[in-house]
């Protein structure tokens, strides 16, 4: 692309580097010593990025018509047309721009351009390219929750929100979030891109070409930052400070979650629980779906069905049961429906040719409220708010792609925003976004730290939300499917994840549901869910074996749930995924880099989940260090094995020298634990142990405990390094091995193994 041309001169103003070409300028930001942004002027500011400018110094020179740029980090050497390559201190290459050979010589190959993925109509083609090389041995990782494997090499994705209902495969190159970032990483180098551009982008990752990858934009403006670093933690926690992350959740929302679309009454939803509990089966939330509205109008509620709805939700309560129901963006066009005549009489809904625009959803004819604006964002914030005080715990939002039946939202479709309109070509992959914020601010007037579940996303959605996977299917290779995706979305940043356990479409069998909530009990976000019309599965809805199984799982997690809370308190901190491939963990160890069966939740647990339909053994790859089975403690070495995992066993293996945090057993999550369980396996290992309420934001004025916990040379100790909570620890359970100790809590303590 001869966008920029020749290289003409220089001029550096504090962080900002313009260089002026002959038909535009191109501009570098030197950010701070990881982060370095390529850009053209912008039509609008980034609606994402924070700002993490520092001052740092750049050396320039002008050296045989290019500029070469040092910094702290880099050699940065820019010639003509904007081509750049980044180098290391001793000039090895790390990223380098290049020609899309294959695109060059097929310019007039429609085809092809369409078959990578690219936008190409007659008149012009509006898609900018930026082409890098591919190194042999590059892999790559991120773009969110895209179908496939975890290494993202060899295929092709567009950004593009996406609600398709038909089955998702490993081709699939849109779903429903849209997050332009990914990691690079080859011979000795790791880097991250982040694409800060919400139109329409496309990324494909050598898929034809072997000897380049590219990302282009549909609209808007060149704009990406390459974030540098030693590790792909430093990638992921550099990125996840630019965008923002997922701040510490309700203690409740980590429970086990039963969704079906629907339960169609109160009377429902109560066997329902009431099941959990005959069966001791944890549950701390139900989800309630389109048909708790009256017509599928959002924030009205069905008196046929729930009459009297804030009795019911109080009468769940009793039972230790949170409700959460869902809230789609599509408002009935109905006069006289109190969030329709609000919304046309402040002009909050998108327009078209200046009409109001109009589609249709589930509740028929419907129109779109412009979240992008914050006056529409307030009057939301408020009917969330509503939701909040009938007795509702959580948001699920649904349809926020925004999904629509009549055929897509035209381009031109146009939305408010607080930096004037929005074309909906513009601000489509920013729809859930602004959705979920709007959600975010209402729920949090409640005092207490908002749950939200988005289907759609964008990069910085997950600061105010939680996400599934959407429209999954009771099929094998969706299991499988699973762990790649969440592990992948976990390295871009979004933090709360999971899947419909046991599949949403299609009718579940037993054994699928068994070995789905094996790899669910182990998800940030544990939620059994499935579609109108296909069997239900409700663990009890099979046959005792299955009803045993699905309890030991739920129990294992529940147990889990304050090393799962820890690791949130981690993301706060650093940006690190709850679960997380193996691959963020042993990134020297290439046997990890393809590795799509199996997954860590935090450093010291490894799950190595059965896929398969009637497996049962399973091989298992695990990483150097020793590990220890969690059920018999028998111990391995790093390599290959293959390991038994009957029906009722998915292979666990806790690392050597691990310390996990475990709380007694219990029906839900309500009131904090009096024992604190500290599981210790021989080895080295060291944790940060996060006490809080569970609910308020009183832990961002230092009303929290942390603890640092050190597993060394055969003694366990615990310091109190933070205290600005009052514990409600009374005792503390070591179990090493088969050896228990039972000992009285003191902030300070030091036991020998
Ligand atoms: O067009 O609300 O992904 O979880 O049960 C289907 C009904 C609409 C799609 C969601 C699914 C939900 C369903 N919804």
């Amino acid at each position: 692309m001869n966008q920029f041309g020749k290289l003409k001169d220089f001029i550096l103003n504090k962080n900002t580097l313009e260089i002026i070409f002959e038909n535009q300028s191109g501009f570098i930001d030197f950010i701070n010593d990881k982060l370095i942004r390529f850009y053209e002027k912008r039509v609008r500011k980034s609606q994402i990025v924070k700002d993490l400018r520092e001052d740092i110094v750049v050396n320039i020179s002008k050296v045989d018509g290019a500029l070469q740029i040092i910094t702290s980090q880099n050699i940065i050497i820019v010639k003509d047309d904007f081509m750049t390559t980044i180098y290391n201190k001793d000039m090895e290459e790390i990223l380098c721009d290049t020609v899309h050979v294959q695109l060059e010589e097929q310019k007039g190959n429609k085809e092809l351009l369409q078959l990578e993925g690219h936008t190409v109509s007659d008149e012009k083609s509006t898609e900018k390219l930026i082409t890098k090389k591919m190194h042999d041995d590059e892999v790559f990782f991120g773009l969110g929750e895209e179908s496939g494997f975890l290494n993202k090499r060899g295929y092709g994705y567009t950004m593009w929100n996406t609600d398709d209902p038909s089955t998702h495969i490993d081709f699939y190159k849109s779903l429903y979030k849209s997050i332009p970032f990914f990691i690079g990483k080859h011979s000795k180098f790791v880097y991250g891109i982040y694409l800060d551009n919400t139109y329409k982008t496309n990324f494909i990752m050598g898929k034809y070409d072997p000897n380049c990858f590219s990302f282009g934009y549909e609209g808007g403006n060149l704009d990406y930052y390459y974030m540098g670093g030693s590790s792909i933690k430093d990638i992921v926690e550099t990125y996840t400070k630019l965008t923002g992350r997922h701040g510490l959740p309700q203690l409740w929302t980590l429970g086990n979650q039963q969704s079906r679309w629907s339960y169609m009454s109160k009377e429902e939803v109560m066997t329902v629980v009431n099941n959990y509990q005959k069966l001791q089966i944890p549950l701390d939330v139900i989800h309630l779906d389109i048909d708790y509205m009256e017509d599928y109008k959002v924030f009205t509620t069905s008196n046929d069905r729930f009459p009297n709805f804030k009795e019911f939700t109080k009468e769940l309560a009793l039972k230790g049961i949170k409700v959460v129901t869902i809230i789609d963006p599509g408002v009935k066009a109905l006069k006289g429906y109190h969030v329709y005549d609000e919304g046309i009489e402040n002009n909050f809904f998108a327009t078209h040719n200046n009409e109001i625009y109009h589609n249709a959803v589930w509740p028929g004819d419907s129109v779109f409220p412009a979240f992008s604006s914050q006056r529409v964002r307030n009057w939301w914030s408020q009917k969330a708010y509503g939701l909040a005080e009938l007795g509702v715990s959580g948001i699920w939002n649904d349809m926020n792609e925004p999904a629509s039946f009549n055929g897509p939202l035209p381009d031109d479709v146009m939305f408010a925003g607080d930096d004037g309109e929005y074309t909906h070509a513009e601000v489509h992959n920013l729809y859930a976004h602004y959705m979920a914020l709007a959600t975010y601010e209402g729920l949090k007037k409640t005092g207490k730290r908002p749950y939200i579940i988005s289907r759609a996303a964008f990069s910085g959605t997950n600061q105010y939300s939680t996400f599934w996977t959407g429209d999954n299917q009771s099929v094998w290779a969706h299991l499988q499917m699973a762990i790649p995706q969440m592990c992948n979305m976990g390295l871009s940043g979004l933090a709360f994840v999971g899947t419909d356990i046991g599949g949403f479409g299609a009718d579940t069998t037993k054994e699928l549901l068994i070995r789905w909530v094996q790899v669910g009990a182990f998800s940030p976000l544990c939620r059994n869910h499935s579609a109108l019309h296909t069997k239900y599965q409700e663990p009890w809805r099979f046959d005792q074996e299955t009803i045993d199984i699905y309890k030991k799982y739920i129990d294992i997690r529940y147990e889990l749930v304050d090393y799962i809370y820890d690791l949130f308190y981690e993301h706060l901190q650093k940006g690190y995924p709850v679960l997380r491939p193996l691959v963020f963990e042993f990134e020297d160890d290439e046997k990890t880099f393809n590795l799509n069966d199996e997954f860590m939740v935090g450093e010291f647990i490894l799950v190595a989940p059965v896929v398969m339909q009637g497996q049962t053994k399973k091989m298992v790859y695990l990483p150097r260090g020793g590990w220890y089975d969690s059920e018999t403690k028998e111990f391995f070495e790093s390599g290959y094995h293959i390991v038994d995992a009957p029906l009722n066993k998915c292979p666990i293996f806790y690392k050597a020298g691990s310390i996990i945090c475990k709380r007694p057993k219990k029906q839900n999550l309500d009131g904090k634990p009096e024992v604190l369980i500290l599981e210790v396996l021989p080895g080295e290992g060291k944790i940060m142990h996060y006490e809080d309420d569970g609910v308020s934001f009183a832990y961002e004025e230092g009303k929290y405990n942390q603890y640092e916990i050190q597993n060394k040379d055969g003694s366990l100790t615990l310091d109190l390094v933070h205290e600005g909570f009052v514990s409600t620890y009374k005792e503390v359970e070591i179990r090493y091995l088969d050896k228990v100790v039972r000992i009285p809590f003191e902030k300070n303590f030091k036991v020998v193994l």
